[in-house]
């Protein structure tokens, strides 16, 4: 299952650099991430936390909850990219997608989920506290 991880950074405004901590499984097949619509894709060299080395490098989609938004509120990221959601808010949130959930985020955490095939199409998630804020994310196959 791809729960969601609690990342420990000391996450500021100013401070775009959370480490993350991550246990993700999913190797991708092939580690270039060309999806054209996410600009703050940006690959990450070795995950330091995770158990099994030699992993493939694989993106980090950041995204930011800054008051009842989160931005961007759609874009495209490639299986096996994790989403990073960053809370730059005062309140707490939870994300919400199908069958998985992030959070409490409290203001100044970060939660991953990473995006698995079975995600690959359009995926709709929202905060379970404020209903109103959605966004998309746009899952393409793993290029091979
Ligand atoms: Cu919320």
């Amino acid at each position: 299952m791809g729960a969601g991880l609690l990342v420990l950074a000391l996450v500021g405004c100013s401070s775009p650099s959370p480490s993350v901590t991550t246990t993700a499984s999913q190797t991708p097949d092939q580690p270039t991430a060309t999806a054209p619509a996410a600009p703050q894709t940006r690959p990450v060299g070795t995950p330091a936390a995770a158990g099994d080395t030699g992993q493939t490098p694989v993106a980090i989609q950041e995204f930011s909850i800054r008051g009842r938004e989160f931005s961007p509120s759609t874009v495209t990221v490639q299986v096996g990219s994790i989403g990073l959601w960053t809370n730059h808010s005062d309140e707490e949130h939870v994300v919400a997608g199908p069958g998985w959930e992030l959070g409490p985020i409290g203001p100044g955490q970060a939660w991953a989920h990473t995006f698995k095939a079975d995600e690959v199409g359009t995926v709709t998630y929202r905060c379970k506290i404020h209903p109103e804020m959605t966004g998309q994310v746009v899952v393409t196959p793993a290029e091979s």
